[in-house]
């Protein structure tokens, strides 16, 4: 059993019972050119997560604890993706047009690949997801119940969707939530602050919000069965 220092309060939980989801640290969200960029957003904003998120995977790896990492993307031919999701908003380029890194928000292009400095190790989870949560339309409930998990430690972008879509959807599942704040980032950071707000008010409504120092704290000297 291990402990983390977290908001509402501490949470007491099992490595071996947890994982650590990344959230949609792609290029398409982080580097210019993506889609993140063709929705007006200033992406250097979401860099600020990336060294809290090493700092998460570090500690996961040493623990044996169950990585996962998220990309939010389509098919090729479009077929996956919502007419209500593609018709929205006034983006400069939408899904599926060409961009400096490939076809934007499609897998297998370019932009649709992790950054380099959070690449998946051999042997991880990465999880493609057509949603912003990450439970919507995937296989993560079921390799979730294969390894007994009832902890989920999330990070990434963006914390008030992707990050908060995917706890809502854990918590009421019944999955422990725990965000981990600085390894989330926004690119409004007044939505990252209120979303962490949010998870943790009323007792932990959908969780609870730590950090990842915290994190790395609560998993030295612990090292999974599972690793
Ligand atoms: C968005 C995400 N913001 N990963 N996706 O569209 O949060």
């Amino acid at each position: 059993m291990a402990m983390i220092t977290a908001d509402p309060a501490p949470l007491a939980f099992t490595p071996d019972r947890a994982a650590l989801v990344v959230i949609d640290m792609q290029r398409d969200f982080l580097e210019p050119g993506g889609f993140g960029e063709t929705l007006g957003n200033d992406v250097s904003l979401l860099a600020a997560a990336i060294g809290p998120c090493q700092t998460a995977l570090a500690a996961a790896r040493a623990a044996g604890m169950l990585v996962i990492h998220t990309r939010e993307g389509h098919r090729p031919d479009l077929s996956d993706a919502p007419p209500a999701k593609l018709e929205r908003g006034v983006p400069s380029a939408r899904i599926g047009d060409p961009g400096p890194m490939g076809r934007i928000l499609i897998r297998g292009e370019p932009g649709h690949d992790i950054v380099d400095a959070l690449a998946p190790a051999p042997g991880e989870v990465v999880l493609d997801k057509p949603g912003k949560g990450a439970f919507h339309q995937t296989d993560l409930s079921q390799i979730l119940a294969n390894r007994g998990i009832d902890t989920l430690f999330v990070a990434g972008v963006t914390t008030e969707v992707c990050v908060h879509t995917t706890i809502r959807e854990g918590n009421d599942r019944g999955f422990r939530c725990v965000a981990l704040g600085d390894a989330c980032a926004s690119y409004f950071p007044e939505f990252h602050r209120v979303g962490l707000e949010m998870i943790k008010a009323q007792g932990g409504i959908f969780g609870w919000v730590s950090d990842a120092a915290s994190f790395a704290d609560a998993l030295k000297g612990t090292a999974s069965k599972a690793a």
